[in-house]
């Protein structure tokens, strides 16, 4: 099945006067669809387009435009900084940007998103196009752009209304970015096509949580442990029906407080920006504190040790975990090599995350297999790109960065920074740059001065004499 409407017919029938609240606008089905034909008169033949991807109802508009219309579509992180934005618009070859006006358009005209007449989707041309290309980080160089085509989100959104057991009578909330995975395609994509009533609260605080009155909410691990350190925003999830967690690992203790404190064991699901969500605990299964769960339905999953041989399923034996399935992305665009490193000739992808799986299927994440793929507040962020920026800084001269542990962000970036004598550099200065060149979210939280880095004999950097 195709994403060529919103959702299926007989949730498409009927209007939602509320289908989308946002940035305090309520946004109804019919304009969402109209937002489509909008598109097509401002935008029609477009090959890509730009959304700087506020939490905002022209952000939607633009989204819902550019999906229902058929017209390839790249989230602009809302933070993003200089060098960041210009590698995206460049790389993604985007034209124009649609939906809420970015202070510096680099060059590109601007539209904004708005919605039109009613429109009937037809069969979409572009089905072999990708959808959204979404921009996200490996262990080193900038980030690249998956190629997630329209079919590969409905299968993985359809699998996931499965196993939440997910309906139009949710509301579901969050207040995560607008620009990856779990806040676009999980949030605001899985609404429109379950047909639910979805609400956005700025940004995912506790007592926004609370008072948004949901029945089913997403959040990355940071938000949970921020929720059960505040008493009385965990008490009022009570009434919800589901609560999910994703993004990176669940700390059990977190998991534990939730049970306690909101009456929801959380279900955790695992995935990737180009796996998308392969394996989740379910609605009517088990809830294993640490644990992710089974695949999900058209989901084959698999570990390998070191030589490609299967790992035994045993609950202990740790192996690289490769997933298989509709839900894959089509490749990293313009990056033929990249996208041949990480998949084999049957189709596996290989996650880059070591895991276990027990004898009934379940699975729990371990961890990375490269100390240099960070993950932080649920943010993925790639050390090697933050090294480039920061030796583009006159007063570094050697640099290494890593994610030291952190009890609410899971990890936190750590610049490691050998001072150059040409130019004075402050932490504080260094970590600005960043914040202005990459993301404000890839910004190293701390940054150490030091004498030398931790080398061997080929003079490669020993990440892991960094870490604790
Ligand atoms: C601080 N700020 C600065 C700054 N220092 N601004 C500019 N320059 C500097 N040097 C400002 C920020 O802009 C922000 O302002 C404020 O300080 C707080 O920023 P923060 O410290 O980054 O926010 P924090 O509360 O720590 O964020 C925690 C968090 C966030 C949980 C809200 O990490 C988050 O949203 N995580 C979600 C990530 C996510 O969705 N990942 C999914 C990936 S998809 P202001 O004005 O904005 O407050 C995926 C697939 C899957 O993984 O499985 O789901
Ligand atoms: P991203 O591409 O930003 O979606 O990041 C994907 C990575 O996040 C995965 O490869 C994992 O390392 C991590 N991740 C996502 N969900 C989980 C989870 N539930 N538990 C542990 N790690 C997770």
């Amino acid at each position: 099945m195709l994403l060529t409407s919103l959702a299926s017919e007989d949730v498409n029938a009927s209007d939602l006067a509320d289908a989308v609240r946002i940035g305090g606008t309520c946004l109804s089905r019919a304009e969402l669809n109209g937002a489509a034909t909008a598109a097509l008169e401002d935008l029609g033949g477009a090959r890509r387009i730009a959304v700087l991807a506020t939490p905002t109802a022209q952000t939607v508009l633009a989204v819902a435009g550019c999906l229902l219309a058929g017209i390839p579509m790249v989230p602009v992180p809302a933070d993003v900084g200089v060098a960041e934005r210009a590698h995206i618009l460049r790389d993604s070859g985007a034209q124009a940007w649609l939906g809420e006006r970015p202070d510096d358009l680099a060059g590109l005209p601007h539209v904004p998103a708005r919605s039109g007449s009613a429109y009937s989707p037809p069969e979409l041309p572009g089905n072999g196009d990708a959808a959204l290309i979404i921009y996200t980080s490996g262990t080193t160089g900038p980030p690249k752009g998956v190629q997630l085509s329209r079919r590969a989100l409905a299968a993985d959104l359809d699998a996931l209304a499965q196993a939440w057991q997910w309906t139009p009578e949710d509301v579901l909330v969050h207040g995560l970015p607008m620009y990856h995975v779990h806040g676009l395609v999980l949030g605001l994509l899985g609404s429109l096509r379950v047909g639910n009533r979805f609400v956005h609260t700025g940004r995912p605080t506790p007592e926004a949580y609370a008072a948004a009155r949901g029945t089913l909410y997403f959040g990355v691990p940071t938000v949970w442990s921020r929720v059960v350190a505040d008493p009385g925003a965990a008490e009022a999830l009570r009434p919800a029906r589901l609560l999910v967690s994703g993004s990176a690992a669940l700390p059990v203790p977190v998991f534990d407080a939730l049970v306690a404190r909101t009456g929801h064991a959380p279900v955790e699901r695992y995935g990737s920006t180009e796996s998308l969500i392969t394996v989740s605990t379910r609605v009517d299964g088990e809830r294993r504190p640490g644990w992710v769960g089974l695949p999900l339905a058209g989901i084959g999953t698999r570990l390998v040790d070191e030589d490609g041989a299967p790992v035994r399923h045993d609950g202990e034996t740790i192996g690289r975990l490769e997933v298989r399935g509709p839900t894959l992305f089509d490749g990293y665009l313009n990056r033929p090599e990249a996208t041949a490193e990480v998949f084999d000739a049957d189709g596996w992808y290989r996650t880059g995350d070591v895991a276990v799986i027990d004898a009934g299927g379940m699975h729990r994440i371990v961890g990375r297999e490269s100390v240099d793929l960070i993950k932080t507040g649920g943010f993925r962020v790639g050390a090697g790109e933050i090294e480039t920026a920061l030796l583009g800084h006159p007063g570094v001269a050697e640099v290494a960065v890593v994610g030291l542990p952190d009890a609410d962000l899971g990890q936190r970036i750590v610049a490691f920074v050998v001072a150059s004598p040409a130019a004075d550099a402050q932490p504080a200065d260094l970590i600005d740059y960043v914040a202005e060149q990459l993301s404000v979210h890839k910004r190293p939280r701390e940054v150490r001065i030091v004498d030398t880095l931790p080398r061997n004999a080929m003079g490669k950097v020993l990440k892991r004499a960094l870490l604790p």
